[in-house]
């Protein structure tokens, strides 16, 4: 069986978590425990030099890093259900949105950016709190203008694809965060179809093995 290395709470991991369920594929789900510093330690460093969450191991033993070129592989592997839809202009508007998540707005409110922000910035939590929320929002008002010109029930798609994979779990960070949801009508309408649907809750941080309150 695939094995992924995970964090119940690490929003790439969530993403990979939603993708395999989305497919019915199964993997084990190995903890790396981002609070205990275990994404630094020289075990999972052999995996992802990156020191980062999620790695997929395959059966034969290579290893994959990357969220969104897992579930790249994810998809090219499993067929079905399609995570991209085969119309190109439709896929790259798809794409783009996704890693808006995953390139714009994830990124500069990692674990490691805000211990940055809190430790050379003088910044407490509550000041690091803030800086999330405000490039969550930053973001999520792009891409609220943009599903607005669609009216589709999920991001233009008419099934939670590849964008919800990555939605999901931005929203349940914008959250976290203290970002006010309703500026965000049809995110958040999106997000609570997704939360409704069996792959998004068997993928939902709170049903990890590693959760804890
Ligand atoms: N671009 C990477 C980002 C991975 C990433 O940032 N993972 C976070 C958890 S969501 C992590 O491992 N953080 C550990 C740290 O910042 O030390 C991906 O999409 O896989």
């Amino acid at each position: 069986m695939m094995k992924l290395y995970g964090y119940w709470r690490s929003s790439a991991s969530y993403r990979v978590r939603i993708a395999l369920a989305l497919k019915g594929v199964e993997a084990e789900h190995i903890a790396v425990n981002l609070r205990e510093g275990e994404q630094k330690g020289g075990a999972h460093i052999s995996r992802n030099a990156q020191g980062f969450v999620p790695v997929l191991e395959l059966e034969d033993g290579t290893q994959l890093t990357q969220s969104l070129a897992i579930m790249d592989y994810l998809d090219a592997t499993f067929r079905e259900p399609a995570l991209m839809p085969a119309d190109a202009v439709l896929r790259s508007k798809i794409l783009a949105a996704s890693l808006t998540i995953a390139s714009d707005i994830s990124p500069i409110q990692n674990l490691s950016v805000l211990n940055y922000i809190k430790a050379e910035h003088g910044q407490d939590g509550e000041g690091a709190k803030k800086w999330a929320a405000h490039w969550i929002t930053q973001g999520f008002t792009a891409l609220e203008k943009t599903a607005q010109t669609y009216d589709t029930p999920y991001f233009m798609t008419h099934e939670p694809r590849f964008f919800e994979c990555c939605l999901v779990p931005q929203t349940y960070n914008a959250r976290r965060f203290g970002v006010d949801m309703d500026q965000f009508p049809k995110l958040k309408e999106i997000d609570a179809l997704c939360c409704e649907h069996p792959a998004f809750i068997k993928a939902a941080p709170g049903n990890q093995a590693d959760a804890t309150p």
